[in-house]
C-alpha cells in the first residue's frame, strides 16, 4: 500500500490532532531513517499506523488481547497501554504486514522493550520528538536524535519515567525493563 492509503485509512479513526501528530512522526521517522540507514518505507508506514488503535474501543481492545493470546498484563491498563500491541495486531490482520520488524516498532512504541532494533528505536523517537511535541526539554532530545539514536533513545525512556514518576502513574513492566536495559550500558 503506498503511504496516501495508509494516511486514508487511518484519519477517519482519530480526532485532527492526533491526525497531525501521526503526519509529524511520519516525516521525523522517514528522517531518522535516511540519517540511520534504515528501509524508508518501513518506517514511514510505521508511523502511519502507529496510533491507529489509540481510540479503539477499551473493551474490544481487552477482547483482543485475550483472543490473541497478547501479553495478560495490558488487561486493565487502558489505551494507552493498549493501543501499541492492538495497533500490531490491526497492522497484520487488516493491512497484511506481516514483517515482524514493523510488528515490534508499533507494538512497542509506547514502552520501548529490551533489546529494540533500529527501527523500534526510530519510530520510538520520532513519536516523542515529531514537531508537534511541545514539553520541556523537547529540543534537547532532538538535537540528541541527530547525533546519535542510542542516546536519543537512552534519553526518550528517562525522561518518559521521569514524567510517569513525577504524576504519579505506575510504571508497566516492560517499560520499567527497558529503561532498567538502557541504564545499564554506558
Ligand atoms: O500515543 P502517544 O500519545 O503518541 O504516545 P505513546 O504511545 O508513546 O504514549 C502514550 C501514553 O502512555 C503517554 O502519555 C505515556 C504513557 N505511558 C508510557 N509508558 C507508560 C505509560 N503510562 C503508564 N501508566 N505506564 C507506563 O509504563
Ligand atoms: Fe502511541
Ligand atoms: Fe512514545
Ligand atoms: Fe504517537
Amino acid at each position: 500500500m503506498e503511504r496516501e492509503q495508509y494516511l486514508a485509512a487511518v484519519q477517519p479513526r482519530m480526532p485532527e490532532k492526533r491526525y497531525i501528530h501521526t503526519i509529524g512522526v511520519m516525516e521525523t521517522a522517514i528522517d531518522l531513517a535516511q540519517r540511520y540507514g534504515e528501509d524508508v518505507k518501513k518506517a514511514e508506514t510505521v508511523a502511519i499506523l502507529h496510533d491507529i488503535a489509540k481510540y479503539a474501543d477499551i473493551a474490544w481492545m481487552e477482547q483482543i488481547v485475550r483472543d490473541e493470546e497478547l501479553d495478560a498484563r495490558l488487561i486493565g491498563w487502558g489505551s494507552e497501554l493498549l493501543h501499541g500491541p492492538v495497533g500490531a495486531y490491526i497492522a497484520e490482520s487488516e493491512f497484511g504486514i506481516t514483517d515482524e520488524d514493523m510488528l515490534n516498532a508499533i507494538r512497542f512504541h509506547t514502552t520501548g522493550r529490551v533489546g529494540m532494533s533500529r527501527l523500534e528505536k526510530i519510530l520510538f523517537v520520532a513519536d516523542m520528538i515529531e514537531p508537534n511535541r511541545q514539553f520541556d526539554g523537547v529540543e534537547r532530545l532532538r538535537k540528541k536524535a541527530q547525533k546519535d539514536l542510542d542516546k536519543a533513545v537512552r534519553a526518550c525512556i528517562r525522561h518518559t519515567l521521569a514524567f510517569l514518576i513525577d504524576t504519579k502513574r505506575p510504571i508497566y513492566p516492560v517499560s520499567l525493563e527497558c529503561y532498567n536495559d538502557v541504564m545499564s550500558v554506558e
